[in-house]
């Protein structure tokens, strides 16, 4: 019998059941006779998310008492499926499961219902959603801010061999897990133009008379921390039109007129944009940006004031970090809103400015760099185009004190780029407004002081730091890999799902154990038939789980070279073709990843691996010992799915280039040996799993600038290796593409001409590596030796591990736990 309270609290079997039952014919409108498995997805997702409401009013408090929160300033969060990842944390899967089954329902096949919210391109929003988990279990009041976009990345359909975009429906049916709060709501000013004025006290001052004004209403999500009462609190904002009619126009007869506004103010939240593609001239995307951060820091305003603040004590209350330059703007819009709103003189607001600032970033790509034309700044934002005027002029009046007659330097130093078209430089905004700057692994944060931000580690080197990238133990081995973190806890207890880094390493000594390695075998095995059933109902493609699964998801990118990994399945098939006696494993070779929409050559990388699939996949002289699949619609939820059942983790990105890798992290967790070059995390990693258990290969950063600089020359490379040549040739003739010569033409001849990416230069030692790996996986109690030692060496890292970097030197933020709040 369950007692009324519990309902929509209670942890039983039965009282879950009631609660289920009760949101199915109250909230969703069903009975159980008529339920489709939607309906029962439904009543479910509400009876776990009354428990997490419990939560959040305490979490809620906590934030208002804290000394100081953590807010995370993000244009993209990747949180992935809410309903499993909660039922584990919140610690009620074995009732949910009980109650479930007394419905005579499957609580896997509801888990495996939820779509996710795809708000995010690839990494850097997962991370995003991993530091949420991670700050959530820690106990830290935090706020995550975003945009609550209606349309997410695109879902990808490969027809053809080619990717096909469709639209990302993601509230279609619903969306149980956000809170919508139209009375938590701010105006966000657009366009327009500037005018001085006297106040009633005779002062100077400056006012933005703006063209339009949005309104943008925060819609809450909660994201529940490990077996902690605490959760984090999901911000994002929608745009909406201020009055959703302009009654005037309406009055006078012009309804479309009317309409037109709400219709403009509403695309602002509409949809994300791709990575990978041409920014500046993109007036919605920087319009986008200043919404999301114009709204969190006025919230964040408010609820400092709500607990008794002044606008004078802000960076107090506060440690904001600004997720890559996306949110920059934020340093010139606190700074109106202190100087124009507060009226809080200039040195003190930029003093509480930089405190409350803090700046990561992700890439040292140069087209990836943000910078906007200052034509189009000035129209969107023309008091922040002043105030960043104003920030300028007094940097680089400290800059000349510094370098005296240096003007080189000052050029490069300065927020705006003068060269025949004049820009706004984000990232020098966001450096020269944070206290902290910090790349996301070790050999980033290296290249980041000697390059991109040279001229800045230079001046302020106290600011530079920094924190390599972590993901979450829960979603990337608790809640997708049950079998292996079984296993994990049977021997060195459960310990390990928060205190990765102490816990796991009781691993190593089960490396040798006979009876272990088979039961660790037995997991693998288990995971891989799990995804071989999937690929076979999603392609069609039949694979032998008994093969090796050599796998590579992510972004598709020239400089993380999918084609290279190509150019290895070509060799591989054309050595079995000739040799039906080489000794080698059977392989499937799995691809995932969406490519940009505008990006026509990741898009025909795409295309060529599916090409080579046609090919060798119905050729019955490899049947068997070598199969490829590219994996349709790669994300959060399909990876859950695709690391657990690797065998081989392929980061093989041209050295210099990934500034991180959080996938790296996800396969090796998941007991997959990586085969990879010297970039981004891979250096780490290698480190702490040991280099017997890691396939490196390629040219180190270093030797891949310098070979520029003593000019590259790939077509000798062509020239010089007989099987390369060989391989090229094959694509050239047609082979892969029914006769059609021209079709992979772009990627063949960028590879001979150019190849920014150094495919051809890193191919034989790939080769090489590649080779090696087919050899270790031949020998089963080594390799899975290999695999236990992987898992048993990567708790740092963890997510938790990298918060808690974050933590000590950035933020400054106590734990509720430490502050003695509950
Ligand atoms: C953006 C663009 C835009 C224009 C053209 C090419 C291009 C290429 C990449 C990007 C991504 C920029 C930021 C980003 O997503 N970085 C990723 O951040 C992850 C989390 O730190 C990290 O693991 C990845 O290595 C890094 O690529």
């Amino acid at each position: 019998p369950i007692v009324r309270e519990d309902l929509r609290t209670g942890l039983t079997a039965e009282a879950i059941k009631n609660d289920i039952l009760e949101n199915l014919v109250y909230v969703q409108a069903r009975i159980p006779k008529i339920a489709t498995r939607n309906d029962w997805y439904m009543a479910l997702a509400y009876t776990v998310r009354d428990r997490l409401l419990e939560r959040w009013g305490m979490a809620i408090e906590s934030l208002q008492q804290s000394s100081r929160a953590v807010c995370y300033l993000s244009a993209e969060f990747l949180p992935g499926p809410h309903l499993g990842n909660a039922i584990l944390n919140l610690g009620m899967y074995e009732q949910t499961k009980e109650a479930t089954a007394r419905l005579g329902l499957d609580l896997d096949a509801l888990i495996s219902h939820e779509g996710e919210p795809g708000l995010g391109n690839g990494e850097l929003g997962r991370l995003a959603a991993c530091f949420l988990d991670s700050l959530a279990t820690l106990e830290i009041p935090t706020i995550g801010y975003g945009i609550r976009y209606e349309f997410g990345i695109f879902d990808q359909e490969i027809h053809d061999g080619w990717q096909r975009e469709v639209t990302d429906k993601w509230l279609a049916f619903g969306n149980p897990w956000e809170i919508v709060r139209p009375e938590i709501a701010y105006y966000v000013p657009l366009g327009g133009y500037t005018e001085t004025y006297y106040d009633r006290l005779g002062r100077f001052r400056v006012r933005w008379v703006p063209e339009r004004v949005v309104k943008g209403i925060a819609h809450d999500t909660p994201i529940p921390g490990y077996h902690v009462e605490n959760v984090a609190l999901l911000r994002l904002w929608k745009s909406e039109a201020c009055e959703s009619f302009d009654f005037q126009a309406f009055n006078e007869g012009d309804y479309y007129g009317a309409v037109e506004d709400k219709v403009a103010s509403e695309t602002i939240s509409k949809v994300l944009y791709p990575n990978d593609e041409p920014i500046p001239g993109k007036e919605l995307r920087l319009s986008q940006q200043f919404f999301f951060v114009s709204c969190s820091l006025q919230d964040m305003i408010r609820v400092h004031r709500l607990g008794g603040g002044v606008p004078a004590t802000f960076d107090r209350r506060y440690a904001v970090q600004l997720n890559d330059t996306h949110p920059a703007i934020a340093v010139a819009e606190l700074m109106r809103l202190l100087v124009d709103k507060q009226r809080i003189d200039w040195e003190r607001a930029w003093e509480i400015t930089r405190n409350t600032f803090s700046y990561t970033n992700h890439t040292l790509l140069p087209e990836a760099l943000e910078k906007w034309p200052l034509p189009l700044f000035r129209k969107v934002l023309p008091r922040h185009l002043e105030i960043i005027f104003e920030i300028n002029r007094r940097f680089l009046e400290d800059v000349r004190l510094t370098y005296p007659g240096d003007s080189e330097r000052l050029r490069r130093l300065s927020l705006i780029e003068e060269a025949d078209d004049r820009y706004v430089r984000m990232a020098n905004l966001a450096a020269v407004g944070s206290h902290a700057i910090n790349g996301v692994a070790a050999l980033h944060t290296d290249l980041l002081k000697e390059t991109v931000m040279r001229d800045f580690y230079e001046l302020y080197p106290e600011r530079f730091l920094n924190v390599t990238n972590g993901v979450s133990p829960r979603r990337w081995m608790l809640l997708c890999n049950p079998g292996m973190s079984g296993l994990i806890t049977d021997a060195v207890g459960e310990n390990w799902v928060c205190n990765s880094q102490d816990s796991i390493a009781g691993l190593e000594s089960f490396a040798d154990d006979g009876a272990f390695r088979e039961a660790w075998r037995k997991v693998k095995q288990g995971n891989k038939m799990e995804l071989a059933r999937h690929i076979s109902e999603r392609t069609g493609i039949v694979v032998n789980p008994e093969s090796l699964f050599d796998i590579q998801v992510k972004r598709i990118h020239e400089y993380k070279r999918q084609h290279l990994n190509a150019l290895h399945i070509i060799s591989l098939y054309i050595r079995l073709k000739r040799t039906p006696s080489l000794d080698v494993p059977p392989r499937t070779v799995i691809f995932g990843g969406k490519a940009a929409p505008g990006y026509a050559r990741a898009k025909l990388i795409i295309k060529f691996i599916n090409s080579i699939a046609d090919v060798v996949n119905i050729d019955p002289d490899v049947a068997d010992r070598l199969k490829v699949v590219f994996f349709p619609d790669f994300n959060v939820k399909n990876g859950q799915l695709i690391y657990p059942a690797a065998d081989l983790s392929e980061q093989i990105s041209t050295a210099g280039k990934e500034a991180s890798g959080t996938g790296n992290m996800k396969f090796s967790l998941n007991g997959a040996l990586t085969i990879g070059t010297l970039d981004g995390a891979n250096v780490e990693i290698r480190e702490a799993v040991g280099p017997e258990n890691f396939l490196v290969f390629g040219l180190t950063a270093r030797e891949v600038t310098d070979l520029k600089m003593r000019g590259y020359r790939p077509w000798e490379s062509y020239e010089q290796n007989e099987e390369l040549r060989e391989i090229i040739d094959l694509v050239r003739s047609g082979f892969f593409s029914r006769g059609d010569r021209d079709l992979f033409e772009p990627l063949v001849n960028e590879l001979l001409s150019r190849d920014e990416y150094c495919l051809l230069a890193d191919y034989p030692s790939y080769l090489e590596a590649q080779e090696k790996a087919g050899k270790a996986y031949l020998v089963q109690g080594q390799w899975l030796r290999m695999s236990i030692l992987n898992v048993a060496r990567m708790g740092g890292f963890s997510s938790d591990r990298s918060i808690r970097e974050y933590l000590d030197h950035i933020w400054k933020v106590d734990s509720l736990k430490a502050s003695g709040s509950r």
